[in-house]
């Protein structure tokens, strides 16, 4: 099953999640301060025509001063939204796992990883929609890693810390290619994209409750990205050697997606007997740990090869995907693995390390990131943004 994107009728602000027909914008006056009071007051201007037809529109004239805005804002929460809101297809692509399960330092990488080799190997740009993602991903994901390799501080609760509700939004954008692509000296855009990845605190995934008020992107979201640290199960803790140190226990794996699959059922009406039909990658992070316990030849050791390719591989997919599955099951987690498919349509298991090391003393020795991409590529092919191959 693939999923295909539909011109959607609505819109999701990206920073309080509330959802509103296309025409439902607020403006804001672009003019100097001094000059209108609107633009002082941070008053917003309200289009009138609204009911009229379910399309966005481009630029208002403010009321007060008549300068033409194309500053719009959410009627909900007053956020400026993203220049490209209602345009383009909007994928939210959410990153969920218990506390310390390796979702900031997964983040970090990967969109570095996405912006210097998967956009050129798949010929797409990727790009911060606003400068409010940059400045936060330098600040709080790039600059610690790979500037001063140390390891991202705690990811405090969205409840009390405004600014971890602050998701990083980027678009995606893919040129024509083949023949007509390569006539035309500048190519034409054939799809763009917008993707949104969201840091989740552990603290806010602990109960269900704090899931709902916090995490409304959860259930609105176009694919789950579902961490594990396999050195949270209690078999591999028992099987690693001695030196390997251990984080603390906490939430069980399976707790946390049971709690998942019932807000997302709850918040979108979706009966038990019904499977969920959001795509779910399950992914282990920290793999590096797992070295003494994984064959020297299996695939998983292997980099992926999707780059390279300039496709989705799946031979290489499913490889991994099985290879992971049966770690799984091996690590006595048939639970976790019925639960997924009893209530997932659509779901694969993959294995990577965000820092191929374990961090001494808060610095990361070696940073040596492996098959971070492989969940997301995978999303992009669900969603057909992205072409899968089988290897001869
Ligand atoms: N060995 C290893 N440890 C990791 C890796 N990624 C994260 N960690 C460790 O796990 C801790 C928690 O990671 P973090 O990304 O903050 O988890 P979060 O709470 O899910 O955001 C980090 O402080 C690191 O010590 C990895 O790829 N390999
Ligand atoms: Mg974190
Ligand atoms: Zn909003
Ligand atoms: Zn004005």
């Amino acid at each position: 099953m693939k999923f295909n994107l539909r011109k959607k009728d609505y819109y999701i602000c990206p920073y309080c999640f509330s959802k509103h027909k296309l025409n439902e914008v607020n403006f804001i006056c672009s003019n100097d301060p001094d000059v209108c009071l609107n633009a002082r007051n941070l008053k917003p201007i309200v289009p009138r025509s609204a009911e009229d037809k379910n399309e966005m529109p481009e630029s208002i004239f403010c009321n007060e001063c008549g300068q033409k805005t194309n500053i719009k804002i959410c009627p909900t929460c007053s956020t400026e939204l993203p220049y490209s809101i209602g345009e383009y297809d909007n994928l939210i692509f959410t990153v969920i796992g218990t506390k310390g399960a390796g979702k900031s330092h997964y983040i970090a990488v990967l969109i570095d990883k996405i912006m210097n080799e998967i956009a050129s190997a798949f010929d797409y740009s990727f790009s911060a929609v606003d400068d409010a993602t940059m400045k936060r991903y330098r600040n709080d994901f790039y600059n610690p890693v790979f500037r001063r390799n140390e390891i991202i501080g705690v990811t405090h609760s969205a409840k009390t810390d405004f600014s971890v509700k602050q998701p990083l939004i980027y678009n995606l954008t893919f040129r024509e290619s083949g023949f007509f692509g390569m006539l035309l000296k500048s190519r034409m855009i054939s799809n763009t994209v917008t993707i949104t990845f969201f840091d989740t605190s552990g603290e806010d995934l602990d109960s269900e409750d704090m899931m709902k008020n916090v995490n409304k992107y959860i259930y609105n979201s176009s694919g789950l990205i579902f961490l594990i640290d396999p050195l949270q199960l209690e078999s591999v803790r028992q099987r690693l050697p001695e030196n390997i140190k251990l984080p603390e226990q906490n939430t069980e794996i399976e707790d946390l997606l049971s709690r998942t699959a019932n807000l997302i059922r709850k918040e979108n009406g979706i009966k038990v007997d019904k499977p969920i039909d959001i795509p779910v990658a399950v992914v282990f992070s920290k793999m590096d740990a797992l070295e003494s316990l994984i064959d020297s030849s299996s695939c998983i050791n292997y980099p992926s090869s999707h780059a390279r390719n300039g496709y989705f591989d799946l031979s290489d997919f499913e490889d991994v995907n099985d290879t992971i599955e049966s770690l799984i099951r091996s690590f006595g987690e048939e639970n976790f693995v019925n639960q997924l498919s009893s209530n997932f349509k659509e779901y694969a298991y993959f294995g990577m390390t965000a820092l191929g090391c374990s961090p001494e003393e808060g610095k990361i020795t070696k940073l040596k990131p492996h098959r971070v991409e492989d969940p997301f590529l995978w999303l992009l092919y669900k969603y057909k943004f992205i072409k899968g191959e089988k290897k001869k």
